[in-house]
């Protein structure tokens, strides 16, 4: 058989799935892996996966993860897509397929099963909606957004990048360094020390700053990241400490803020054993509106593990990755984060930026959350019940930076007319340092013999920012932010 032959076959049995990503291409030749090894720079790049060699030289500028890939050159990528299961799609098998130069010797290949890593993963209550299980990144499922002010811990939408450490609250340290010219002092706080500070309660929301994305990438075009809906926000009271009365105990200047950051660290490592890590800017971490929270507590009880146990950092009106979870370190530095979440991701693009031409280091990162709002019942495609010639349509509402929703309006026809929806449940505080969802309902009157709708929603905040109709203008590589007017549709049943 010539091998052009073969090849042909083989390319069409990947396109139907056929060929098990990394299984045998005997069409291909065969490398040892200290040849594959010395393929790990931006000029060759090579990595393997299971018995597939590839060159991905070409890949590397557009990768997702930016730079982390670089760590896997020249080895096999399944350590650390163990670490990052979300590349374990048929999406990323197919492409690392074109990619294809050859196979790995025999002798050569690794078992690098990933069960040990997983093995000690919190149990989940089933009703949270799944959108990757390793790692785990489940909703709040809609019905239960609305169905309480403050979600349950156990149907919290939960975000993970790497598996739950286990951490011991009786032994846990948070180690609180200063650096200044250069200089670094740092104090060992255990939760006992940190429970000597004023006790304080906040009700905020925690919204993945992807939340909607799939919202985004059905309108306009596939972005990067889970594919979440309306559920990666869920509102807690939180008690703690505030970090504000923490750092200035520690001699933190609060007439010297500017160009600092407050880089918080949590005990969850990458594959390469990296730790999580993000910042916020000082100004924001010693503000006393801004309300940042050191949390040991979620609605009354012990943090769980899902959701950062025994400590966690609270940073209302930001998008939720700022929140560390398993909170180990905070350093007050001159700089931010230097890790690839924070250098990488979470940072507010253009619509027309795409990866190749994206500049991180330039682009700003994002602190705050625009105002957003979505409707949680009745479900896109669900029948609703018409009552007295109206339906009940309920969402929520949420605005970020401490801002409150003050309006929440819903269309039925396609924004020729708008409904002031109610609030049905609000925290009490003030603009500017209101942190919490708003819950609204609306009852839409039906025309007599409709059998369908279609339902508009769109909020207002305290600052008088609303939502952007479409998503078209919004769209960005990372998926984020996607905040435009929430449309559903639904049958009417009379
Ligand atoms: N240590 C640590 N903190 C973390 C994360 C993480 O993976 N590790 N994920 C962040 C992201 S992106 C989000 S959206 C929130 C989710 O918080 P939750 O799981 O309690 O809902 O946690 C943030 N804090
Ligand atoms: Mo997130």
């Amino acid at each position: 058989m010539d091998s052009k032959k073969v090849n042909t076959v083989k390319v069409h049995k990947i396109e139907n799935l056929k060929l098990e990503a990394g299984g045998m291409r005997p069409d291909l030749p065969t490398f040892r892996a200290d040849e594959v090894s010395k393929h790990d720079t931006n000029g060759s790049f090579w990595v393997t996966y299971k018995h597939g060699v590839y060159d991905i030289t070409k890949f590397l500028p557009s990768h997702p993860g930016g730079e982390q890939i670089l760590n896997a050159g020249g080895l096999s990528v399944e350590p650390f897509w163990n670490v990052y299961g979300n590349h374990k799609t048929e999406e990323v098998f197919e492409l690392l397929e074109t990619f294809r130069i050859g196979n790995l010797h025999d002798d050569d290949v690794v078992d690098h099963s990933d069960e040990e890593l997983w093995a000690k993963e919190p149990a989940r209550d089933a009703r949270l909606l799944v959108r990757t299980r390793r790692p785990f990144n489940a909703e709040t499922p809609p019905q239960h957004q609305i169905a309480h002010f403050d979600t349950p811990n156990e149907l919290f939408f939960v975000r993970q990048h790497m598996p739950v450490p286990e951490l011991e609250a009786s032994s846990h340290k948070l180690r609180i360094s200063i650096e200044q010219g250069g200089r670094s002092t740092s104090r060992d706080f255990s939760l006992e020390d940190l429970d000597k500070f004023p006790q304080s309660q906040l009700s905020a929301a925690l919204m993945c700053a992807g939340n909607r994305r799939s919202e985004m990438n059905k309108e306009v075009k596939p972005a990067k990241g889970v594919g979440w809906s309306g559920g990666a926000v869920s509102n807690a009271l939180w008690s703690g400490v505030y970090l504000r009365d923490v750092l200035l105990h520690c001699g933190v200047d609060v007439d010297d803020v500017e160009g600092k950051h407050v880089i918080f660290q949590g005990s969850d490592v990458d594959a390469t054993g990296a730790n999580f890590s993000t910042s916020i800017p000082l100004a924001q971490a010693l503000a006393a509106d801004a309300r940042v929270l050191l949390a040991t507590r979620m609605n009354g009880r012990a943090l769980p593990p899902d959701h950062g146990r025994p400590l966690r950092a609270v940073v209302p009106g930001a998008p939720a990755v700022r929140s560390v979870k398993w909170l180990e370190a905070v350093t007050v530095s001159e700089r931010e984060s230097p890790s690839h979440w924070h250098q990488k991701d979470y940072r507010s693009f253009n619509a027309s930026v795409d990866w190749a031409s994206a500049d991180f280091a330039g682009a700003p990162p994002v602190y705050g959350m625009p105002v957003t709002s979505a409707v949680c019942e009745p479900q896109n495609g669900a029948r609703a019940p018409v009552r007295g010639g109206r339906v009940l349509v309920r969402g929520y509402a949420y605005s970020g930076g401490g801002a409150k929703v003050v309006r929440v309006d819903v269309s039925p026809d396609g924004g020729r007319t708008w409904l002031a929806a109610r609030p049905t449940h609000a925290a009490g505080d003030s603009p500017g340092r209101h942190y919490a969802w708003t819950l609204w309902a609306c009852e839409v009157p039906v025309q007599p013999g409709q059998d369908e709708m279609e339902v508009w929603v769109k909020a207002t905040d305290s600052n008088m920012n609303t939502q952007p109709e479409r998503f078209a203008h919004i769209w960005n590589i990372r998926g984020i932010l996607g905040n435009a007017y929430h449309k559903v549709t639904f049958k009417l049943q009379h």
